[in-house]
């Protein structure tokens, strides 16, 4: 099963998480922040990823960085260890284009060798013309990718343009997702390989 459950609590938040890398896409999620419930939940329906996220806190900053921690862990635990042949038959690689009306994101994927460690790196290429979208400050998202990529340890490559910063952000975690689905997916010729 690659699976995970998380918990971590701080003076600041408190985080827990469960992930099926291998479910259908439902979801749990409650954040205090309603923006983030919503890009949390569409990630889990577009990567097909069962996903349960409990959090709280006192600035929505640090519950958005804490969260990113978390799921980050818990990708690289479901994923398996550097022994673990399931983790060594990954796809690795994945990538996305995703528009949204007017907004387009692309996102490109690389989940590391058999090592699963060494090559967390995030490049985020889009500009925002507003501090706000609905109840989350846009500059916590290229924060939340590249928290969730150093401790997942995964290379993420985002890159996003349009008018309306729902939609471009919308766009943006549905391109991750499903770059993320591809990466995550077993492939047989590596299996057969491993045996
Ligand atoms: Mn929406």
């Amino acid at each position: 099963m690659r699976t995970a459950r998380l918990k971590r609590s701080t003076k600041e938040t408190n985080v827990g998480v469960e992930l099926n890398l291998d479910g259908t896409g439902t979801s749990e999620i409650s954040t205090t922040i309603k923006f983030f419930d919503h890009m949390l939940a569409t990630f889990a329906k577009h990567g097909f990823f069962d996903l349960v996220v409990k959090a709280e806190g006192d600035l929505s900053h640090h519950i958005i960085e804490d969260i990113g921690i978390v799921l980050g862990e818990a990708f690289k635990k479901a994923l398996g260890t550097a022994e673990s042949a399931e983790r060594a038959a990954i796809v690795r690689f994945g990538s996305a284009t995703v528009p949204m009306d007017e907004s387009i994101a692309r996102c490109a994927v690389d989940l590391g060798g058999i090592s699963g460690v060494g090559r967390c790196y995030t490049v985020f290429k889009a500009d925002f013309e507003k501090d706000l979208v609905e109840d989350i400050s846009t500059e916590n998202i290229p924060h939340f990718i590249s928290t969730f990529a150093t401790h997942a340890s995964f290379t993420i490559h985002v890159w996003a343009r349009g008018e309306n910063e729902h939609h471009k952000i919308e766009a943006i975690f549905k391109a991750l997702a499903i770059a993320l689905d591809r990466a995550t997916r077993l492939e047989e010729r590596k299996k057969a390989k491993s045996r």
